[in-house]
């Protein structure tokens, strides 16, 4: 595997492991040292991955390689628009990419994703029924069910007086210095959004100004916007309260137990990822035969235990130790899906640039 992002913990865990695994096998590999074993018959030889940080298991894609003799290039990113921003730039020669189920109506309307071959996806019974089709992708037609999760709070219940309980915590100096929200637009004005008691996709100009003062004032509290290194602040505890992904958030307490997460009383936020091929795909073969291995039980019950993130995959439900249940419908009640802004995207690119540009 190479990468040519920056660099990450799954890519150096799997690093790591890689290496002892080499010096302990040392002896039987090296009978056939040099040997790269031929792509899989009618498959690409490479296939290039662009994932969320932190979202796949230590050993998925390197056992993909060894499985499939295909090389694969993986890069990561930190959020939605960071993604979106790549590929509307074009010909960025990646294979399979994870957006959130919100852009897939966008993304399919710009031509810019594949319809899958469901003739190769051989493993996509294993899937919940729930996920075989979705409000995003209706028939299942555009995007493997990769991983879905909710936007909450983590915090060192042993560093604060008490647990956060409402998006208001940020409002309020709780944790002062110590508070982190997700630099993302969506997240944040999203929780304000909710905090006001508001859809978190509203475009009602009165309800975003409410958001937008909310999150000015919550920034003058907050040590920063912060995605990708949160876990790493919360562990050490240089962070003690922040905006964070339900799966981050577990990954973070296996580095320190003393991390606790909590869903504000006003509700927030449950996604689900889709893995997409790209119209462009230079290697669709491979790629369709990634999205199949994926889909394995094995496989995806790998991944959700590193992530800690919920599957969609009932088959690697029921293999794994720990698993999230999908939300009960009482608790579903006060989570929230996002959805295409449409035409008030620009407003809420807006007043995400003067929130972050505020002193
Ligand atoms: C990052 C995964 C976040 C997914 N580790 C958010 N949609």
């Amino acid at each position: 595997m190479t990468s040519r992002g920056r660099s990450r913990r799954a890519f150096i865990a799997t690093a790591t492991r890689a290496v002892l695994a080499a010096s302990v096998a040392a002896p039987v590999l090296s009978a056939c040292a040099g040997e790269r074993r031929p792509p899989a018959p009618g498959l690409e030889p490479e296939l290039n991955i662009y994932n969320w940080f932190d979202y796949i298991g230590p050993e998925t894609v390197a056992g993909f390689e060894q499985e499939y003799g295909v090389r694969v290039t993986y890069d990561t990113y930190e959020s939605n628009e960071e993604m979106l921003g790549k590929l509307m730039a074009g010909a960025t020669g990646y294979d399979l990419v994870v957006p959130t189920g919100y852009q897939l109506p966008l993304l399919r309307e710009r031509g810019l994703i594949a319809r899958l071959d469901r003739s190769r996806l051989t493993n996509w019974g294993n899937l919940m029924p729930l996920f075989q089709s979705t409000p995003a992708d209706p028939g299942g037609e555009h995007g493997v069910p990769f991983q879905w999760g909710i936007t909450g709070i983590a915090y060192r219940a042993d560093l604060l007086p008490s647990a956060p309980d409402s998006w208001g915590a940020f409002l309020d100096g709780f944790a002062a210095g110590k508070a982190t929200m997700l630099d993302d637009g969506r997240e944040v004005l999203g929780a304000m959004l909710r905090y006001r008691g508001h859809s978190l996709n509203s475009t009602d100009l009165a309800e975003l100004a409410g958001a937008r003062q909310d999150a000015i004032a919550a920034k003058a509290h907050l040590l920063a916007f912060m995605t990708l290194a949160l876990k790493g602040q919360l562990a050490s505890g240089d962070v003690a309260m922040a905006q964070c992904w339900n799966g981050d958030a577990r990954q973070a307490q296996r580095e320190n137990p003393d991390i606790a997460f909590a869903l504000p009383r006003e509700g927030s936020l449950i996604f689900n990822d889709y893995m997409v091929l790209l119209s462009d795909a230079p290697h669709p073969a491979a790629a369709t035969a990634f999205l199949d291995y994926i889909l394995r039980s094995d496989v995806g019950a790998a991944i959700s235990e590193e992530t800690g993130y919920g599957t969609p995959n009932r088959a690697a439900q029921e293999r794994m130790r720990d698993p999230i249940p999908y939300p009960l419908p009482a608790e579903l009640a006060r989570l929230e899906y996002q959805h295409d802004l449409g035409s008030a995207t620009e407003l809420w690119d807006r007043i995400w640039t003067e929130v972050k540009a505020s002193a």
